[in-house]
């Protein structure tokens, strides 16, 4: 077992992982930049390295920095946490190279299932529902009309490099097409420096439902069941839950099997989560595959009673899974509050906290990293906890987040707290009918404002 692991992260996430290396009685390293000194993981760790200015890329991206702090600490081993580094091939590879365990995938795995193109190519091979459509890359223009004519309209174009919504074009017909087909390549090649594109029939209002599975270094996986990740603004998830409500038992079984497949497939190690889409008829198309823990994880440890992080660690410690599978015996919601404006575009909303008072209780769980006097940093993610709560029935654990909701205090920035609130009382999130389509046409109302 590892002797002392480093936390390649920040916020909230890095206490989690912080909090289980305790646990099992692993000593842990905290990196931070210079924004981030008065940070808790920094307090919360044995030990803790600065590795640079507030920029990321002069420190938290910075793998010489990172490497090097492994290095003086002696540590065995890296946690990437979420984000950051977590999916960056070189960076695992590097580890390697260095004999630290990178507590995630390996880089052949990150590059496989980071090209989106082969990624669905792989799971076509094992038998993965995937969406109908091109024969991975488009080579030109031609092959693209063909190809949309072949599946017929509306068509969705996507970048392999791409991923989260980044470089993809919805297309309703023909007369769209070519104009669609340069700017995603233009869009692609700027942002990724990658124009590779392939073509998929689009799924219309789908929701976004993914599986936890974790493998083991015999090959071996198993799934830990669903979560529904459908109320997006921007691609930005905003709350999630687990069980799904449009989940039916014979479909969590299909979608498990699938995801247990996928992984067992390409062997995959690790924490991984199968992204699929279903569509109203509860057809289900594989999406895309994460190699990396996400911040959602603390609803699905909630319902099947599993550390998440403790799994990641034992498997890259070489221990292999027990093989059975994990089903919801509860209901968990979090809701993800960031230090942003809903009521003005939720833009960022950076600043000290000056006052906090965090919700508890029977069945509330808060992730976070803030205190009273905590100055948020403007260089990172909004981010600032994330409120779990969970309860026997979807209606009680509703009721809990209410109440927790109305219990949680933050002055001297605004936050999420007013929407996550008033989404609570939105008729059709009660009732479950929601899709990726939600937040479309979600308007804040002023009697969720906080009183200034
Ligand atoms: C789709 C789709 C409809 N049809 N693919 C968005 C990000 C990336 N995960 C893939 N996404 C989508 N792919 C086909 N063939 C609709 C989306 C999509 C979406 C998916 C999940 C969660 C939120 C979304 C918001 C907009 C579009």
């Amino acid at each position: 077992m590892f002797k002392k692991i480093l936390i390649a992260n920040r916020g909230e996430i890095a206490l989690r992982v912080i909090r289980t290396c305790k646990e099992m009685g692993i000593n842990t390293v905290a990196v931070y930049s210079k924004a981030d000194a008065e940070s808790l993981h920094v307090r919360f760790a044995d030990e803790a390295v600065c590795i640079g200015p507030a920029p990321s890329n002069e420190s938290y991206l910075k793998i010489p920095n990172i490497i090097a702090a492994a290095e003086i600490t002696n540590a065995d081993a890296i946690h990437p946490g979420y984000g950051f580094l977590s999916e960056n091939a070189n960076f695992s590879k590097i580890c390697a190279e260095h004999d630290i365990k990178f507590i995630g995938a390996s880089s052949d795995m990150i590059d496989r299932m980071g090209d989106k193109a082969t990624a669905k190519a792989t799971m076509k091979e094992a038998g993965v529902p995937c969406v109908p459509g091109s024969e991975g890359i488009l080579t030109d223009y031609d092959e693209c009309l063909k190809t949309a004519k072949k599946i017929g309209f509306p068509v969705m174009l996507k970048a392999t490099a791409g991923g989260g919504g980044k470089g993809m074009r919805a297309v309703w017909s023909e007369d769209k097409l070519e104009a669609a087909w340069e700017s995603a390549r233009q869009e692609a090649k700027a942002g990724f420096g990658n124009d590779g594109m392939y073509m998929e029939k689009l799924i219309e209002e789908p929701r976004h439902i993914e599986i936890q599975i974790v493998g083991d270094q015999t090959g071996k996986a198993c799934h830990l069941s669903e979560r529904d990740c459908s109320v997006q603004r921007r691609h930005q998830k905003l709350t999630e839950e687990t069980p799904s409500p449009f989940m039916t038992n014979k479909l969590r079984e299909k979608m498990g099997k699938a995801a247990v497949k996928a992984a067992e497939y390409i062997g995959y190690e690790g924490a991984g989560t199968v992204e699929f889409l279903v569509d109203k008829h509860r057809n289900f198309y594989f999406m895309e595959m994460n190699t990396r823990i996400q911040v959602e994880h603390p609803i699905t440890e909630m319902v099947v009673d599993h550390d998440l992080i403790r799994e990641q660690i034992l498997v890259a410690a070489g221990v292999p899974i027990s093989g059975k599978d994990y089903y919801p015996k509860l209901h968990s919601i979090e809701c993800r509050i960031n230090a942003e404006d809903p009521y003005n575009d939720f833009r960022p909303s950076p600043g000290k906290i000056t006052t906090l008072h965090t919700p508890g209780g029977h069945g509330v769980r808060l992730d976070t990293h803030v205190y009273s006097g905590y100055i948020i940093p403007p260089n990172y993610d909004s981010m600032i906890a994330k409120l779990i709560t969970t309860a026997q029935t979807r209606e009680e654990a509703i009721n809990k987040m209410k109440r927790a909701l109305d219990e949680f205090v933050v002055e001297g920035i605004k936050t999420t707290i007013p929407f996550h609130r008033q989404l609570m009382d939105h008729p059709d999130y009660l009732a479950g009918n929601y899709t990726t389509k939600f937040m479309e046409d979600f308007v804040m109302d002023d009697k969720y404002k906080d009183e200034e």
